[in-house]
């Protein structure tokens, strides 16, 4: 019996010693060549990178400025400011401006700043916002005497909007294939919870009064809290409703680019955001939302704090939605 069994362990020994020479004159040969070409192929085709760093410093430079509530002298500066960043970057600028009424009555000096990036040759084109402003209150902040503080709004939505400076900057050094317009809109915040209507001001206007007539892209990506750690971007069902082709090619693009982990394959929640305004417009959008299902808003947790700082953005969020981005315009994974 024993010695049955030291053949049969000695047959296995053998086999896995066969097995293990086979893999490593595998991986010394021609087969780990192979693999070198592919990595050096791979190496050359993703050379347009997006700076997760400087992306940061885009979330820093306008929460330097204050909570940018509409009406605020840190809204008017730092609508300067982005309006001088795309320029900067190339872009052909367009300002927006309106009164927009919210639903307290109070009269909110809005503004949608349009940066315009051609490309090589092609009039198709592919529409890049976030809301610039921020919530004039922190209502679910977890400290009631602080729920009438404003918003610093580091997540919701500086996030968003630095993820697009930082992409303009890589449009200006890399001419896209396809025309890109990148949107901030205002006035997207000062929503009550009880009217969907009351929310996405900024977008409602642009989707009636567009900054070009006629203005038709192919579609529209729509970024929204693309900063907090551990951000989990669930398919959201507005975005699947009217645009599943952008959520299956941004997806792919994702994963392919290696940031599964943040783009996970789960349905989320229908979200009233800018994105259904654009769509009801006629222009597929979708919207890259952070979606918490275990958190009782559905959202980060820092959402309409006053916990929303800077500190809490985490670079590697922001290179995730970044890079994906750059990979999907310039095709390149
Ligand atoms: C509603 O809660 C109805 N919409 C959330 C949209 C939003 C607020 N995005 C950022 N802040
Ligand atoms: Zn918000």
């Amino acid at each position: 019996m024993r010695n049955i069994c030291s053949l049969i362990l000695a047959a296995l020994l053998c086999a896995v010693a066969v097995a293990g020479c086979s893999s490593a004159k595998g991986s010394k040969g021609s087969d780990n060549a192979a693999t070198e070409v592919a990595d050096s192929a791979r190496a050359d085709t993703v050379a347009i990178v997006f700076s997760a760093d400087s992306a940061l410093a885009m979330v820093k430079a306008q929460c330097d400025f204050g909570p940018r509530v509409p009406g605020t002298e840190a809204h008017r500066r730092c609508g300067d400011f982005l309006a001088s960043r795309l320029e900067a970057c190339g872009a052909n600028v367009i300002n927006q401006r309106a009164t927009l009424t919210a639903f307290d009555g109070t009269r909110l000096p809005a503004r949608n700043i349009i940066g315009e990036f051609a490309a090589a040759d092609s009039s198709s084109r592919i529409l890049l916002l976030a809301h610039w402003d921020c919530r004039p209150w922190a209502d679910s902040d977890p400290d009631p005497s602080r729920r009438k503080e404003p918003v610093m709004g580091a997540n919701d939505a500086a996030s968003g909007v630095a993820v697009l400076l930082e992409l303009a900057r890589v449009l200006q050094a890399h001419t896209p294939p396809v025309g890109i317009d990148i949107l901030f809109v205002d006035a997207e915040d000062w929503g009550n919870h009880n009217d969907d209507r009351s929310w996405a001001l900024g977008s409602q206007h642009w989707a009636k009064n567009p900054h070009r007539k006629g203005y038709r892209p192919q579609f529209g990506i729509l970024l929204d809290m693309v900063g907090a750690p551990g951000a989990q971007f669930a398919k959201e069902y507005f975005s699947v409703a009217y645009a599943p082709s952008v959520v299956r090619d941004v997806w792919t693009a994702a994963l392919k680019s290696g940031y599964g982990s943040y783009f996970t394959a789960r349905d989320g929640g229908g979200v009233t955001d800018d994105h259904v305004f654009v769509c009801a417009a006629g222009i597929p959008c979708i919207d890259i939302i952070d979606n918490r299902p275990d958190s009782e808003n559905g959202f980060f947790p820092g959402w309409h704090t006053t916990a929303d700082t800077p500190d809490c953005i985490d670079p590697a969020t922001l290179k995730a939605v970044g890079q994906t981005l750059v990979n999907l315009i310039y095709n390149q994974y």
